[in-house]
């Protein structure tokens, strides 16, 4: 995993690297053609910072009518719950199975999806009552999930999203992400914002915003040194998480056992 990890961050970084010797020789066309073709590169700029509960295994976030939303894992502890911006305290609505670790959800309609990884279930429930209304059976694991308002789309840690049907879950089509020609690996949690898919990037500290007509990554979202050194313990996980708030245009980035929950806006390097 860390061979990986670290293939997977430089193909990630390649693109402010400078000249490599591969390419030295190239003309000066191909090169312009190839900066065009370039993701752009985002930073960030904190605006906010919220509380989140370093209990909370983040798999999956929204937000959705002025709603947070969040999804956990870990056995025996996943849950469905809705959160409060300003407090981080959790409103638990569903508690899954013990034997079932929870992943990404979304919001569509009137009801709400949580996946599973590795038990090839999509739990629905009823957005009021959070009554289950479905459960569909997929192949594969379950990662992240969102929606364009009419489809879902969905990772399952293949560098593939699929575009999912939201009234049988049946799988129309899929997207196969790359990076410079690259398949980019391990896409999790994911978020829609202005036509785009946002994907964090599992072990990363990178979010991929991808094309979701072509799968090209077109812009990287650098969130390295987010979470301070002084707000990590030996529990803290990953970054995963982003909820975008269409009303007022906010993003919400957060992690695995992280004890804050951050709105950033994106800048380019
Ligand atoms: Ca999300």
């Amino acid at each position: 995993m860390r061979i990986v990890t670290t293939l997977l961050l430089a193909a990630l970084l390649s693109a402010s690297c400078g000249p490599r010797t591969a390419r030295t020789q190239e003309s000066a066309a191909a090169a312009s053609a190839r900066q065009s073709a370039s993701a752009e590169r985002y930073t960030y700029v904190v605006r906010n910072v919220y509380p989140h509960l370093t209990t909370s295994y983040t798999q999956g976030l929204q937000f959705a009518d002025g709603e947070l939303w969040e999804g956990t894992g870990e056995y025996g502890r996943s849950v469905l719950q809705r959160l409060d911006l300003a407090t981080g305290r959790a409103d638990v609505k569903v508690r899954l199975p013990r034997t079932e670790f929870g992943e990404g959800i979304t919001l569509l309609g009137d009801r709400i999806y949580q996946l599973t990884w590795t038990s090839n279930t999509v739990h629905v429930y009823d957005r009021r009552s959070f009554e289950k209304v479905a459960d569909f059976r997929y192949t594969g694991e379950g990662w992240g999930l969102t929606t364009d308002g009419t489809k879902l789309y969905m990772s399952d840690g293949t560098s593939t999203i699929r575009v999912v049907d939201p009234a049988t879950f049946r799988r129309e089509r899929d997207i196969p992400v790359t990076y410079e020609g690259q398949a980019v690996e391990l896409l999790n949690e994911l978020e829609w914002i202005d036509g785009r898919i946002w994907a964090n990037v599992y072990t990363t500290d990178q979010i991929a915003v991808i094309d979701p007509a072509t799968g090209v990554v077109e812009g990287v979202v650098d969130l390295t040194g987010l979470l301070p050194d002084a707000d990590r313990t030996p529990r803290t996980d990953v970054l995963n998480g982003i909820a975008y708030d269409e009303a007022t245009g906010r993003i919400f980035v957060t992690g695995k056992r992280w004890n804050k929950l951050f709105e950033i806006e994106i800048v380019k390097q």
